[in-house]
């Protein structure tokens, strides 16, 4: 008896409370959050049959193409040159650990072989093969960790029924239930059926503010199929119970640039930002607004010093390759990555807020000064640092650096240090 009332203990120590409302994550959901936080790169993909029209995925929906005529998209999708394993060799040369794939974006379209409808990428398509699949074997090969996007909104099915009136939380239209539960199904197959999936994207929300969304059964299901998987969602708002991380889009935390950050009030979980490498999420022939390498760098020491991961999005090319804009600015990137990485992998930041020199990261006892706008003075001034300073040194090499310390701060000067492409780094103990 006293046994199996153990055993009984142990269990429910395991199980998370499948009630959003009062959430309590598990010791391993804990873990994977911290694991999570010490990835700090990421790689975001959108890719679905939007991309044969090289104009983004919400070309549906922008063009005003009817969903009829946009499901004949799904009979010529055949990316023949699709190459899981050219992907996670992407991501991995660029220094990524983790890829976020779009499992269903608003289209609708599945982009993995699912039995809850037969519009996805096995069935729908002559490709007939399903590429998350080969990914995820991938990325489990690899060690590379693996996040589905998953879209709450669909223009597409008459249960969601897009553009309804939402009255008592539902849309006067279509079948809010079926809707929920065909959202539950997907979402049990994405993580029962896909080897090592870590993470569950949410996006959408923001289409159908009022709408009961049923948060509790959704966010409840994906942590009785894997307590430690982390839920997350663009709904641009303060995170809600039973969420793992919160995100930020176009945004670094703190940050309102693009207007959906206005009410994100930063929580207490594991943070990300995304952002594009040019200007558009899905692959866009007209978009040659590419982000340099020294842009995308600064945004992802910005993100680590304010204790955010980086998401970063690349839009493949409809027969699934990646465009060499993107490889070559990922290569200079991954190439500093391999140099600088030990300043940005596994630590945390928000020590001191982001200064008009840069941002600070640490791990254990040593903070990472990352000088990415060289000051009109000879010395940065890191204020209300605590702790004290036993060694100050330029990273990758033992140039020693002069330091002072004070009640207000610490004053490190840059006398003979020369300033470095990108990022100089100065390491404190
Ligand atoms: O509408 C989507 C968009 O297509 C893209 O997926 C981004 C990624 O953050 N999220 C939505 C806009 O908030």
């Amino acid at each position: 008896m006293k046994k199996i009332l153990t055993m009984l203990i142990m269990c429910m120590a395991l199980t998370p409370k499948i009630d959003a409302q009062t959430y309590t994550p598990t010791a391993g959901n804990l873990a994977a959050r911290n694991t999570f936080q010490d990835l700090k790169f990421g790689l975001f993909i959108h890719w679905g049959i939007y991309s044969e029209l090289g104009r983004g995925e919400w070309v549906m929906n922008n063009d005003h193409i009817s969903y009829k005529n946009y499901k004949r998209l799904a009979d010529f999708f055949n990316p023949q040159s699709f190459s899981a394993r050219d992907w996670v060799r992407f991501a991995k040369s660029a220094g990524m650990k983790y890829i976020t794939v779009t499992s269903r974006h608003h289209d609708g379209f599945s982009m993995f072989g699912t039995k809850e409808s037969p519009y996805n990428i096995v069935d729908a398509t002559p490709y007939h093969k399903d590429p998350l699949m080969e990914l995820a074997k991938e990325c489990a090969k690899e060690g590379i960790q693996l996040h589905f996007y998953y879209s709450l909104l669909d223009w597409g099915r008459p249960d969601y029924a897009y553009g309804s009136r939402i009255v008592d939380g539902k849309p006067v239209n279509g079948n809010w239930e079926s809707y929920i539960s065909f959202m539950k199904k997907q979402l049990t197959e994405l993580i029962t059926k896909y080897p090592g999936v870590k993470g569950i994207w949410f996006d959408g929300h923001w289409e159908r503010k009022t709408a009961d969304w049923h948060y509790d059964e959704i966010y409840g299901l994906i942590h009785q199929l894997n307590p430690s998987i982390l839920v997350g969602n663009n709904h641009h708002l303060e995170p809600k119970a039973g969420e793992d991380f919160q995100m930020f889009e176009k945004d670094l935390p703190g940050n309102n640039l693009t207007g959906f950050s206005g009410e994100a009030k930063i929580g207490e979980l594991p943070l990300e930002t995304c952002e594009t490498i040019n200007k558009s999420w899905g692959f866009d022939l007209s978009d040659n607004n590419y982000k340099s390498s020294a842009q995308l760098i600064h945004y992802l020491v910005g993100a680590a010093g304010r204790n955010a991961n980086f998401l970063l999005n690349i839009g493949p090319m409809p027969d699934g390759k990646i465009q060499s804009e993107f490889t070559d600015t990922m290569a200079i990137v991954g190439k500093w990555m391999k140099q600088n990485g030990e300043s940005i992998y596994g630590t945390r930041g928000n020590i001191v807020p982001p200064q008009p020199w840069g941002v600070i990261t640490h791990k254990n006892k040593t903070f990472y000064a990352h000088i990415m706008v060289w000051p009109q003075e000879n010395y940065i001034f890191i204020p209300k640092f605590k702790g004290k300073i036993s060694k100050a040194e330029l990273m990758g090499t033992k140039t020693a650096v002069r330091y002072k310390q004070q009640e207000e701060g610490a004053f490190v000067y840059l006398d003979g240090i020369k300033s470095l492409p990108y990022d100089t780094i100065i390491q404190l103990q």
